[in-house]
């Protein structure tokens, strides 16, 4: 895994374990089926908010769909339970050289059947979300729906962490396997054409010692590991 994460800028990598992930599948299938409380709402970027070019296909007159679900830590303890299991903290710390480990951020970032909308070539260290002094920080990426070129799968330039790097590929990803991003890589993503969702739950995971770089915070950033299970308040869900 280090050594595809040096080389490449990206490794694919066992994830947490099925029966936790199936409880993530279940919250997010059953707020899909039923309005969003305003709380959850305010922490939402709907389809219906983005170009019209960016998405798979054209939204049926009522049609929407969550494209980012923000802060799903703060939704049901299952999100939090992923995105500090061991699996994905040892990963994280071993790539990153530290136990020591702070939360940026987490979303889930969704790509609706047949219309979910594309994601454009970016580097997470150029993000103006929390990008960080040193950019010491990685994003693990658990793909509850798996990844293929026909889903909306997560493309890279491999190797254009330290340059100019080599021809886009989008890697096959199990469902349930977990990516790790290296910040400096480039990436993006196509639209989902196909008939399932495909649901990422993203985690930005950064060195203590590595401070943000702007000003934006969400309510659980700067949290260790172990304070994730525990936030001030649940959102409903
Ligand atoms: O979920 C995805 O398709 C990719 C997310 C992504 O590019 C990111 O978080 O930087």
């Amino acid at each position: 895994m280090r050594r595809s994460l040096a080389r490449d800028g990206f490794a694919v990598w066992p994830g947490p374990p099925a029966a936790l992930q199936d409880r993530l599948r279940a919250v997010l299938g059953r707020l899909a089926r039923r309005r969003l409380s305003p709380a959850e709402a305010s922490r939402c970027v709907l389809e219906s908010a983005l170009r019209e070019s960016q998405r798979g296909g054209p939204l049926l007159p009522g049609q929407d769909g969550v494209f980012i679900l923000g802060e799903p830590t703060r939704l049901h303890p299952a999100f939090a339970a992923v995105a500090a299991h061991p699996r994905v903290l040892a990963a994280v710390a071993r790539a990153l050289g530290t136990r020591r480990l702070a939360l940026h951020f987490a979303n889930v970032t969704m790509k609706s059947a047949r219309f979910g909308s594309g994601i454009a070539w970016h580097r997470d260290a150029a993000n103006r979300y929390m990008p960080t002094r040193t950019s010491r920080f990685l994003r693990a990426m658990i793909c509850l729906d798996g990844m293929t070129p026909g889903n909306g799968g997560t493309s890279f330039c491999p190797g254009s962490h330290r340059g100019v790097g080599r021809p886009a590929v989008v890697p096959w990803v199990p469902k349930g396997a977990m990516v790790l991003i290296h910040p400096r890589v480039l990436h993006g993503g196509a639209p989902n054409r196909s008939g399932a969702a495909r649901r990422n739950l993203v985690v930005q995971w950064g060195r203590w010692d590595d401070r943000l770089a702007t000003s934006t915070r969400e309510s659980q950033t700067g949290r260790p590991p172990r304070l994730l299970h525990r936030p001030s308040r649940w959102l409903t869900g």
